[in-house]
């Protein structure tokens, strides 16, 4: 396990963490040691200002920032800090993650965020660990790993649907 956290996941909302929960294991799974916190651009902009400005000097290396609806948080994060900035967009009731969407990726030129897919916590954070593993080999070999496992679940998937085939014929 990393000795402190590398990676900041902040959320608009605690309604928020049940996206966000399952994707954690895949940190614990890499012992990339992380913190989470509720902040909102909006409800607690002193609060989202404070935790984001000192990010860095803690030892954070990126940040995952989670919104819903009018997601202003991951680029109100990004116009604060030099870290990283990744934007996850949080399935909303009133258009289904698409205000999310836009809200995020549509950023102004100079204030960049990445943005993956509604509800796609874990690619947030396998990009995140993508860009720790640029300068650490143990995560580089980690996720060589990682990606060695999904290759052999697929080809496990595959053999599953010939074997229907063939049944079939
Ligand atoms: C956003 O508004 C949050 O990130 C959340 O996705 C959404 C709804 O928040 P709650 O009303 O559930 O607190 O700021």
């Amino acid at each position: 396990m990393t000795e402190s956290p590398m990676i900041g996941i902040i959320m608009g909302s605690d309604s928020d963490f049940p996206v966000i929960e399952p994707a954690l294991n895949i940190l614990d799974e890499f012992c990339v040691k992380y913190e989470v916190i509720v902040s909102s651009a909006h409800r607690t902009p002193e609060r989202t200002e404070k935790y984001t400005r000192s990010a860095a000097d803690r030892g954070i290396k990126v940040i995952i920032a989670a919104a819903g609806g009018a997601a202003h948080l991951p680029g109100v994060v990004a116009a604060m800090t030099n870290l990283p900035v990744i934007g996850l967009p949080i399935r909303s009731k009133s258009f289904n993650g698409l205000d999310s969407l836009l809200s995020i990726v549509e950023m102004p030129k100079g204030v960049p965020v990445a943005t993956v897919g509604v509800d796609n916590s874990s690619n947030a954070i396998l990009l995140a660990l993508r860009i720790l593993a640029t300068n650490n080999k143990d995560l580089y070999e980690k996720m060589t790993t990682y990606r060695s496992k999904m290759e052999d679940a697929v080809i496990t998937r595959d053999n599953h649907i010939q074997e229907q085939i063939k049944k079939r014929k």
